[in-house]
């Protein structure tokens, strides 16, 4: 049966009501208390003393927990147990919780916070990797992976040139802030609606935090309104905040970071100071590459040892390199620890080896898609990692953009604009990409389907996949009704909940469709299975003979009397099952990280994106003309949704790359801690044009319905915008020195065409 391939995202209709539900739009039981957090006024320091006494004597506030109230462990860490709940004695950045206020109401808890009084010790305070590095505060040992010989392969190059780079972190800006409910229920359980991408991550902390098991606790997530990373681990301690006061109240608690509190406390992408040294061969081989990575790791670990990995996966981008050596270090500074997003280092990884193209092509003299061009990966290849590149479209998705766009007219535009015009002018950049799907934590990438066909022939799916806007609910509907053939009327996707779907992966890596469609995939086709045995034996035909197509039951292609609401209550009557649950495992992945070898991914994600832009040189202040992309969808299974994933992810890549500025002072206080000092794209500054093309491939087995992954990606496309941007300046200024030091906002591109 065809797959319906225009579907809407289901969520579209009720979020058009004003009908998704929420956290905050949870009913409150009666006698709900509303808790705010008490939080570091200072980045590192001793606590010497706190008053609460005139916060508890407010009225309306029931009670103030700290540390002392934790029952079970005081650790929410998830990789490495390095993160306190509450602070004890010391705090390690600016936003650090401290204690949570319970009180009637939010706005009481909010006045009770102000009237807390607290000493800190001044400790030294670290805000950025270097330091870091130079102080030797680090959160794990270093991570290197390596192919070939570069000590060697430097020797025998034409061109060697080695610099730095730094890309800036970003703010995730869910439009839903961070929050969660936690209710109890009878004999001590607890259930918790919660913001988060990870269910079983919150679940598996409250437990430990309350010092509960698991099945004590119930976590259920109806959607998020966006996490983009940012809820992957950092949903879980106001959950656990939430759920620690029910715990001692036996009363609801509602916990809502309010904006200001949410950018305050939360962490972001990583900050990343890199060195890099690129050799070429007088024909624009990358002969040998080196990189070293200093992230931003922040106060705690959380994810950053996977996302230090992700960066060294991602290092050579869509290029071949014979010769590499990368190196990551996690370096502890006294910010809020950083985590997830959109990408996961990947793109801090691909803009350090897109700027040593553009360092060499500005040293050499040529354009830096010639030295692109020449290096792109092709079948066969080896990445540093080991895994042998398989169905590879690096060059087919380049020579895609550049034929259907027309590349040799687009720079000739370019070319007589900037011949015809002093005040303004224009860059263009060619951004391939190559991203790895599946979570590099082997172990992680598995998924299961909980599937009910009820007696009416309605259906009900849960499934461990957190719909976050993605649409990724809309794309298990559409694989049920596949199997089935029935109206997608007839399905529905149930909350994402802890007892229906037990210990779960978060919704992460771009894999939540690949892993919970592979797993409803398997769940309907063995009740498909089923009910064809039991129409068989029905319709006495022997079961090869079967078909099941649009609500009726097919025997040799012909319409039999037998209808899917029949052929339902007849299983039933049979004893035969019409629940099932299934198990799936990404099959083939593995990773030595003994040796940094292996084949850690079920398959790569390719593109290439060409962005133009033009410069206001008296303003400094810039515009995307067009970006035209060239994407690897494989066979897509929903074009509206994939393409809403690719023109949401290049914004973001934009706007990381050019204007979000995140900016701590040397205290390590926020700065940028509102919208009007932190700049994301709007209406006005997303590209005037966005097109995109899908390429003509086959797909890959292991995406699902071969249709790619396509979360994360094209975020990196954006990094194109950076290199347009410079390219815009060196038409103005022939005496402009390229630099790397990401986001180029209006200001650095100002200073860019006026330094001689
Ligand atoms: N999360 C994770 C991720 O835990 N492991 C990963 O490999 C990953 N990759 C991308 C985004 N989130
Ligand atoms: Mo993620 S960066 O939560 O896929």
């Amino acid at each position: 049966v065809a797959l319906k391939l225009s579907i809407k995202n289901l969520d579209s209709y009720t979020h058009l009501r004003g009908e998704s539900l929420y956290v905050d739009d949870v009913n409150i039981r009666q006698g709900t208390f509303h808790a705010v957090v008490f939080d570091a006024p200072k980045a590192h320091g001793t606590i010497k003393h706190i008053d609460y006494s005139k916060a508890e004597a407010l009225d309306g506030v029931e009670r103030i927990f700290t540390y002392k109230d934790i029952p079970g462990k005081n650790q929410i860490g998830g990789i490495i147990p390095d993160e306190p709940l509450f602070a004890e004695n010391e705090v390690h950045f600016w936003g650090m919780p401290i204690a949570l206020i319970v009180a009637e109401s939010e706005f009481i808890a909010r006045q009770a916070r102000a009237l807390i009084k607290i000493e800190i010790e001044d400790l030294p305070v670290i805000t950025t990797a270097k330091q870091a590095k130079t102080k030797g505060s680090f959160i794990n040992a270093p991570r290197t992976f390596s192919l070939g010989d570069t000590e060697k392969a430097f020797t025998e190059c034409d061109y060697v040139f080695e610099g730095e780079t730094f890309s800036n972190g970003q703010e995730h800006l869910y439009i839903e802030a961070q929050g969660a409910y936690a209710e109890p229920l009878e004999n001590g359980n607890i259930k918790i609606t919660s913001s988060t991408q990870g269910p079983t991550a919150v679940q598996k902390t409250a437990a430990q935090v309350l010092g509960v098991a698991m099945h004590k606790i119930e976590v259920d997530v109806t959607r998020l309104g966006g996490g983009f990373g940012g809820k992957e681990d950092q949903a879980t301690p106001w959950a656990v905040m939430a759920a620690l006061a029910t715990f001692h109240l036996n009363q609801s608690v509602k916990l809502i970071l309010n904006r200001h509190d949410d950018l305050r406390m939360t962490g972001k992408r990583h900050p990343y100071e890199s060195s890099y040294k690129i050799g070429l061969s007088k024909d624009l081989k990358i002969l040998a590459y080196e990189a070293e990575f200093l992230q931003n790791s922040g106060a705690a670990a959380d994810l950053s040892p996977a996302i230090a990995e992700r960066t060294l996966f991602h290092a050579t981008n869509s290029y071949f390199v014979p010769n590499v050596s990368t190196t990551v270090l996690s370096c502890k500074t006294n910010l809020p620890p950083n985590t997830a997003f959109r990408g996961f280092g990947g793109p801090q990884g691909m803009f350090v080896i897109e700027s040593a193209i553009a360092h060499a092509a500005y040293e050499i003299g040529v354009s830096a898609h010639k030295i692109q061009e020449i290096n792109l990966l092709r079948e066969n290849d080896t990445f540093s990692y080991g895994q042998i590149a398989k169905q590879v479209e690096a060059k087919n998705a380049w020579n895609s953009a550049k034929s259907i766009y027309n590349i040799e007219a687009l720079e000739k535009e370019v070319e007589n604009f900037n011949a015809n015009n002093s005040n303004f002018k224009k860059g263009i950049a060619l951004m391939p990409i190559c991203f790895g799907i599946s979570f590099t934590n082997t172990p992680m990438n598995h998924a299961r389907a909980l599937v009910h066909i009820y007696l009416d022939g309605s259906v009900g799916i849960s499934t461990a996949a957190v719909e976050m806007g993605q649409g990724v609910n809309t794309k298990i509907m559409q694989i049920a009704a596949q199997v089935f053939s029935i109206p997608i009327e007839n399905i529905k996707i149930e909350t994402t909940n802890t007892t229906r779907v037990a210990n779960t992966s978060p919704s992460a890596a771009s894999s939540t469709a690949d892993l919970n469609g592979k797993a409803t995939l398997k769940a309907c086709r063995a009740l498909l299975d089923r009910l064809k045995k039991v129409a068989s034996e029905d319709l006495n035909v022997s079961e090869e003979h079967i078909e099941l197509k649009d609500e009726f039951v097919y025997v040799n292609n012909k319409k039999s009397d037998l209808s899917w609401t029949e052929l339902i209550s007849k299983t039933m009557l049979k004893r035969v099952a019409l629940t099932e649950n299934a198990h799936y495992a990404t099959p083939e992945i593995h990773f030595d990280k003994s040796k940094e070898k292996g084949h850690p991914f079920a398959y790569h994600v390719y593109g290439t994106a060409i962005i133009t832009t033009t410069v206001d040189c008296t303003r400094g202040t810039y515009e995307f003309d067009a970006v035209k992309i060239v994407h690897d969808y494989g066979k897509s299974m929903n074009k509206a949704i994939d393409l809403g994933q690719v023109e949401g992810a290049l914004a973001q890549g934009i706007g990381w790359m050019t204007m979000e500025e995140i900016a701590y002072n040397d205290e390590g206080r926020l700065l940028s801690n509102a919208l009007s000092t932190y700049k994301v794209p709007d209406i006005f500054s997303v590209p005037k044009t966005v097109e995109t093309v899908p390429l003509e491939t086959k797909g890959h087995e292991l995406a699902i319905l071969k249709s790619k992954a396509v979360g994360e990606p094209p975020l990196m496309y954006g990094i194109g915008a950076y290199f347009a941007i410079q390219n815009a300046i060196k038409a103005f200024n022939p005496n402009y020195k390229l630099k790397f030091h990401a986001p180029i906002t209006p200001e650095k591109v100002l200073m860019g065409l006026y330094k001689k």
